[in-house]
């Protein structure tokens, strides 16, 4: 009989081959499919972002994780969905405008997903108008993340955020940003909701933020 808790560390240890087998495994057993998903799947990757943000392990590992998580995803999804099992909210996520560094931010929406976030990827030099838009588009998300890798393109951040104001939508939707040069005090200084110095603490955050 398969286990939630060998999921977990199928997932934690990267095996897709294993997660996968596993992940069919308890829904042959018939197992309800969100508990998969909550005491395996998201165990698993709640687990490896801890180890993440403690440094016990690097990016290599949490890629081939989500790498694991997502192949699981694909089998559990339509049990998922005839379950009605529904994402814990819906976030917009994107590289700034002028950016093209996008390892950081793809990494932020592999543990957003791990923390059942449905993450809306608006992809990297996403211009102030394209958030903007991306939010129209997708009225129930209810945060935004902006992620930028450059000195020169961080501060169009604060231009974003001035979309936001501008079109009313402010109050609606709370912002974080991220990326190697930006800090909680800039964050501050530019008026966003938060900051997170890696993608394991974004995804809490995003959490609560959702659930706020
Ligand atoms: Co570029 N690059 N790059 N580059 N690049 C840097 C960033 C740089 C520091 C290198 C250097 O000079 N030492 C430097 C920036 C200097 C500065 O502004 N301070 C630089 C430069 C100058 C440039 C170009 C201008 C070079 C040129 O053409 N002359 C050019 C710009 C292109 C553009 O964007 N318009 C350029 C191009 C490129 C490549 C295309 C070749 C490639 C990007 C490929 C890609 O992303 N698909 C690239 C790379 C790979 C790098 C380095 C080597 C690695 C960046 C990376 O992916 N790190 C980088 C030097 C370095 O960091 N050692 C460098 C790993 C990634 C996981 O970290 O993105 O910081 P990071 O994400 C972290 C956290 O920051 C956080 O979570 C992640 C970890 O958990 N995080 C968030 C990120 N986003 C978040 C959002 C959040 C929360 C947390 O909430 C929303």
């Amino acid at each position: 009989m398969a286990t939630y808790q060998e999921l977990s560390e199928a997932i934690q240890k990267g095996n897709a081959p294993k997660s996968k087998e596993l992940t069919s495994a308890l829904l042959a057993e018939k197992k309800p499919a969100g508990e998969i998903l909550n005491k395996g799947l998201l165990d698993g990757m709640d687990k490896v972002g801890q180890r993440f943000k403690c440094n016990e392990i690097y990016i290599p590992e949490v890629l081939i994780a989500a790498r694991a998580m997502n192949q699981s995803m694909e089998i559990l999804k339509p049990e998922l969905v005839k379950a009605g099992v529904k994402p814990i909210g819906k976030m917009l996520l994107g590289t700034v405008k002028g950016d093209l560094h996008d390892i950081g931010k793809n990494l932020v929406k592999m543990m957003a997903q791990g923390a059942g976030i449905e993450v809306i990827d608006l992809g990297i030099d996403v211009s102030g108008d394209k958030f903007v838009q991306g939010f129209k588009d997708n009225p129930d998300a209810k945060t935004v993340g902006m992620s930028a890798l450059l000195t020169t393109t961080m501060t169009g951040m604060k231009e974003v955020i001035g979309k936001f104001e501008a079109e009313g939508m402010r109050g609606k939707v709370k912002i974080m940003v991220g990326g190697a040069p930006l800090t909680d005090q800039y964050a501050k200084e530019i008026g966003a909701d938060g900051y997170a110095p890696d993608a394991a603490s974004a995804a809490e955050k995003f959490k609560a933020f959702l659930r706020a």
